[in-house]
Order: structure tokens, then sequence, then C-alpha cells
């Protein structure tokens, strides 16, 4: 008998399912065009069916591929090997939220968003808030650390978890840490667990802290002759002491992507304007607000701005948001695409987004770039267009995204912010990891991964 066979006989055919609808629901995710097609699909409804699956693919030697949502940018969820590909989402419950100590317990297939919700109605806050916070799952989110607008002030997910129950590749359950706010009780596991892609262990519960849930948000649009200009603006801002909830950068092609494929935004992109900036700042009085976004505008002004707009109302919030986080998913419904996550010292930005342009002309390819300027991380979608097939999958393109990732590291930064490695990018690690770095890594997925069963090709070679 195959080892789907005894799968199914061991777990039963309501948990491992081998339809080709799942099969191929969980081939892809959100990255370029890849598909991998697994040999099974399991859909674990307890740790205990997590931890027996895990078991028999161990002992059997069977690749398993965690996945959560699939709105991965990176291929961490792509079943490269085949295998079994777990899929998370019926541990879709939030288990607490403890109103005395700021804190909640989720399972892992929780959606962000509900989580977001469910702890704002208590008057609490979970600030990571990913583009695809509406679909992504929390599971996916500790998978990389996922940031968002609002980690620019607030941090990304790594800063707000406090424990994690994870079912090892042997099959045995953990908890990393304790909840607590404070640790200092040997390694600290749940740090290693957090932004490991899935290939050390898979979480099955979060132990999250929560903050109070501040009141009052505005919201400011600067409009810019050149995004060089958008770019330059952004290390002062915080040298004249402001501290924005979020400062997001949107070049103007990346708002036409939008607005092209979007019916229902209402919004002009005036011909001289090439990039915006959306400055957020949050807190409980008002007054200061309005005083912060006054010292904005007055930083702006010295800073060759065209016009900066006040969002003042829900509406005006709603769609500028809207148009800022759906720039991903519009760029990639045009065009055969590479994401680039870079992240860089933010002073660099200017000099970095020069290389970009000039790197894109060099090499023949198209970019449009936006993200979080205010944490130095920026978005590069470089875009097929007339390039050769040979030239986009050759050494071609692959050469001239290494000297954008040379820059990063020429600008004190990495090659990716919040994306992850994943897949696609690990023949990239080398440019952003010494090799003694990766084999340190390697000897810690060795420890939890003997088999390298988990996740299997991923990160690297
Ligand atoms: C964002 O900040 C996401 O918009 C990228 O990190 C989303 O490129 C995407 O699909
Ligand atoms: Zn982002």
């Amino acid at each position: 008998m195959d080892w789907i066979e005894q799968l199914k006989n061991l777990m039963g055919n309501e948990i491992i399912s081998t339809k080709t609808s799942d099969l191929e629901n969980c081939a892809s995710d959100y990255t370029e065009d890849l598909s991998f097609l697994p040999n099974v699909v399991a859909i674990p409804k307890s740790v205990e069916d997590v931890s027996a699956i895990l078991s028999f693919c161990n002992t059997h030697e069977i690749p398993v591929t965690p996945r959560g949502a699939g709105t991965g940018l990176s291929g961490g969820s792509l079943p490269v090997c085949g295998g079994v590909s777990l899929s998370m989402h019926k541990f879709n419950r939030i288990l607490s939220i403890d109103e005395e100590n700021f804190q909640a317990t989720v399972e892992s297939g929780v959606i962000n968003e509900t989580f977001q919700e469910a702890a704002k109605e208590k008057g609490l806050f979970y600030p990571p808030d990913p583009a695809s916070k509406g679909s992504c799952f929390l599971g996916g989110n500790i998978a990389h650390s996922s940031g968002g607008p609002k980690a620019l002030k607030y941090g990304t997910t790594k800063d707000y978890v406090l424990n994690l129950e994870v079912v090892l590749p042997s099959g045995e359950v953990i908890w990393t840490g304790a909840d607590t706010l404070k640790n200092s009780t040997g390694y600290n596991l749940t740090q290693l667990i957090i932004g490991s892609e899935g290939t050390l262990g898979v979480v099955t519960k979060i132990v999250f802290k929560l903050l109070p849930m501040p009141k009052h948000d505005l919201l400011l649009l600067a409009k810019f002759r050149s995004i060089h200009d958008a770019c330059k603006i952004v290390p002062q801002l915080f040298i004249q002491g402001i501290e924005p909830s979020a400062l997001e950068l949107m070049e103007s092609s990346a708002v036409h992507y939008v607005l092209d494929r979007s019916d229902n935004i209402s919004f002009i992109v005036e011909e001289e304007t090439k990039a915006y900036l959306l400055i957020e700042v949050d807190g409980n009085d008002m007054e200061k607000l309005f005083a912060d976004c006054e010292h904005i505008n007055n930083v702006l002004e010295d800073a060759n701005v065209i016009e900066v707009q006040f969002a003042d109302t829900a509406e005006q919030k709603e769609k500028l948001w809207t148009i800022r986080r759906s720039i991903g998913e519009k760029v990639k419904s045009h065009s055969i695409y590479k994401e680039e996550d870079t992240v860089v010292k933010r002073a660099y930005l200017p000099e970095l987004m020069i290389a970009v342009k000039d790197i894109g002309q060099e090499y023949g390819f198209e970019t449009v770039c936006y993200g979080h300027a205010g944490d130095g991380n920026l978005h590069i979608n470089i875009l097929k267009g007339e390039m050769t097939d040979e030239k986009w999958t050759g050494k071609h393109l692959e050469e001239g995204i290494r000297k954008i990732f040379r820059k990063c590291k020429e600008f004190g930064g990495t090659i990716s912010g919040e994306h992850g490695i994943g897949f696609v990018q690990k023949k990239y690690i080398n440019e952003a990891l010494s090799p003694i770095n990766i084999d340190i890594m390697k000897g810690i997925k060795a420890v939890f991964d003997p088999k390298n069963i988990l996740n299997p090709n991923k990160i690297w070679r």
C-alpha cells in the first residue's frame, strides 16, 4: 500500500484529500504565476491531527508544506517537492481575549482583520496590518513576521507574540515561551520560530500581547513632481520630530494601475504629480494631532511639494488606503511581474530609487515602486513588459535584480523587509547573508527537522 493510502487509513478521508480541486487550490499562492501540485492536501482540525500527520510523514520522509491563506509573495507555501500540503484553515478560533492582561490566544488560521476587529470590540488594538489583512492568516504573519503600514510606529508581528504552540516535524508539541511580557528563560525559541517560514515547525496557537486602541487618526496626502523628491523628504519628517503611525510611498504609475482596474474609485492623478506620500498620525488627543498635521505641512512646504491634501472624513481615508492597499494586486492583474521587497536605512531611499530606475533602464525593465517609506521598505514590481522570455527567465534579469540587492546592502539594508525568502528569492540569499550565517541557519534547521521534511527547498537550496 502506498503512503497516501496509509495516511488516509491513519487520518480518514475527511482530513486527507486527493480531490483535484483541493490539490489545485494548494498548488499556488500570490507569488507570480507559479504552481506546484501536492500529492495530497491534509486538512487537520486539531493539534493532535497535525502531530499525527507530521509524525507519519517524518517516519516515511514525506515532504510537508504548511499553508495558511496562500497570500504569500515569495512562494513560501508552494509544495515545490509535492508531498502533503498542510492546510491550516480549520484552525480559525479566537480562543480568548483577556482584557485584564491585554493578551489574546488564537489559532493560527484566524484571519488578521477578523482578529483586529474582535480586539477592537474590546477597546484593544492589534497593530500589524499587512496589505492582505482581509484574507491572510495570523500563522502566515508569524511565518514572515509580516508588517504593513502601521509597522512604522507599532512594529511587526514579532513584536506582539509572547508564546507559540508549535508541532515539530517529529510530531512533538511544544510551547516556545510564556504568557508574560518579559521572559529571559533560555534561548528565545518564540522569536526563532517567527520568520522561519514554516521550515522549523507548524504553529497551531499564538499568544499575542495587545495595546489600547488609539481614539483618532488623521491622514495627509502629499503630491510630488518626482519620486525622488518624495523619498528625499522622508528622513526630514522624523528629524523634525514627527512620529507618523504610517508613512507610505506610491509612484503615480502604481496609482494609475489601481484606477485602471477599479470601477468605483474617484481620484485624479494630475499630469505633474509623479509620486505621493500618505502620512498618518494617530493618538488620543485630537488637538495634538491637528498640530502634528500643521507641523508636517510646514516641513513639506519646504520640500518642493506640489500640494498637501487633508483627508478628514472616514470616506476620504478609506479611499486613500484602498488605493494604497490594492497596488500589488492590481499591478499583478496587469502584467507578469516580479515583486522585490527591498529594505534600506530610510535616508538612503532617494539613492536606492535612483539606482532602481537606472538599473531598470540598463536592463530594459519597467519598475513600479511603492511601499513603507518610513521603514525604508520599498516594494519594487518589476514588469516583464516587452522583455523577451529568454531575458525574463534567464541570467539577464537575475543580474539586474542582483545589482538592486547589492545596492540595498551598500545602503545598510537587506533583500526582504517583510515578504520573506521562500522559494523565489532563495537564489539571492547569498547577496544578503554570509556563508557562515547560512551554515548556522542550516544547523538550526537540522536540529528541528533532521529529515528535512518541513517546507523543504525554501530559503536556501
Ligand atoms: C504591500 O505593502 C504588500 O502592499 C505588498 O506588502 C503586496 O505586492 C503585493 O501584492
Ligand atoms: Zn508591504
